[in-house]
């Protein structure tokens, strides 16, 4: 019998590395601590009730120090693995010299690498438990990361980092991966290079690379929304999803399947396996939050993988990645998937406007109107 040869993750960033003769191991480093914390996350929420990580953190606070409170700057409770895993993220990547700072969707403000420890040139946004509501109900749970590098200035005089050194469109994202916790655990990642998988050998502690060279299909019959908000879209969406329900007597001509997890970072990965559209787009539900998922924290890491295995991400209107963040907790509408689909939407968006440019009369009686 033969073995097939499996790549450890170490041995894939060696050899990504090569690439870059001048690199100076910092960030092979670093993405191997944030390996480790999601090791360590991995096992919590494995362990379940038998834990005892589960609920309110205030139930049992002996792990968790300088909890002062169980919603985050979200407005959503946290959960106590929610606050374990941010501990995990923060514990294991501040101390290793590779870290500016680091900004979570579970802390207000940008984290600083302690004095106590040395600063490097990269930043690391994450958000530590994506899904959270999900992990009551044993449903698939996982961790976001986005590797930015630190402005010049932070770099040369090691001063504490603020939120502008963090709003850095998509694009100028070095990494970003996600760790997904359900029937088997498995980090996604990109440097830039296309999208690469690996599953956790819960023998050796090693994640291997299982998944080389991702694609998302550019085409799909199957979209993820969650249409109890469907009142609250807007015309193009309501537009796209009217068309997919209409099924094969509709304009489509052909039947879409739904599917709704409420854990993104699952419906990315099942989108990543087999194709797929997700939308949690813009809405009128609150006026003061212009869509319900995080820019750096959710939006840019995914956008940034399923560009690179060619599929689309974007707000409707333009390009995720070319999106200028201002603040660090942005909210923003999200679309993702299988590029043709993305690319309908976008055109969903747009029509309407360009009818209006072609023929003042559509900007009074437009197809597209409520
Ligand atoms: P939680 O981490 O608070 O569970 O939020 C998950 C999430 O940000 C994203 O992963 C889901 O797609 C989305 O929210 C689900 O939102 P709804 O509950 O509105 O469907």
């Amino acid at each position: 019998m033969t073995t097939k040869r499996r790549f450890t993750l170490t041995q894939y960033l060696i050899q990504e590395r090569r690439r870059f003769p001048d690199a100076s191991g910092d960030f092979n480093a670093l993405m191997l601590d944030v390996a480790l914390a999601t090791k360590a996350i991995a096992r919590s929420v494995s362990f379940g009730e038998l834990g005892g990580m589960l609920g309110n953190p205030f139930s049992e606070v002996a792990e968790v120090e300088d909890v002062s409170t169980t919603v985050n700057v979200q407005g959503e409770e946290q959960k106590k693995l929610d606050v374990i895993s941010n501990e995990y993220f923060m514990r294991v990547t501040e101390w290793g010299g590779h870290l500016a700072g680091m900004a979570s969707e579970e802390m207000d403000d940008p984290y600083q690498i302690p004095e106590s420890y040395q600063r490097g040139k990269y930043l690391l946004v994450f958000d530590p438990l994506d899904g959270s509501s999900n992990i009551d109900v044993n449903v698939t749970v996982g961790s976001i990361f986005s590797i930015l590098r630190a402005p010049q200035d932070v770099i040369d005089s090691g001063r504490d980092v603020v939120e502008a050194d963090f709003l850095q469109p998509g694009r100028e994202q070095v990494a970003a991966g996600y760790v997904l916790y359900g029937p088997t655990t498995m980090l996604v990642l990109t440097v830039g290079n296309g999208v690469d998988g690996f599953t956790l050998d819960p023998n050796l502690g090693q994640f291997m690379l299982t998944h080389p060279d991702l694609k998302v299909p550019e085409n799909t019959q199957e979209f993820a929304i969650n249409a109890s908000n469907a009142r609250f879209w807007e015309q193009p969406i309501k537009r796209y999803v009217d068309e997919c329900l209409a099924g094969k007597t509709g304009p489509r001509e052909k039947d879409f399947n739904m599917r709704w997890i409420a854990s993104m970072v699952a419906e990315a990965h099942r989108i990543l396996m087999r194709g797929g559209v997700f939308m949690y787009p813009r809405d009128t539900k609150d006026p003061s939050k212009p869509g319900r998922l995080r820019l750096l924290y959710e939006a840019n890491p995914v956008g940034y993988i399923i560009e690179q295995a060619g599929g689309r991400a974007s707000t409707g209107r333009e390009p995720m990645l070319d999106v200028q963040p201002e603040k660090l907790h942005q909210r923003i509408g999200l679309v993702f998937g299988s590029k043709n689909e993305v690319e309908r939407i976008e055109r969903y968006h747009r029509e309407p406007q360009e009818q209006r440019d072609i023929n003042p009369l559509f900007a009074e009686r437009s197809l597209f109107r409520d």
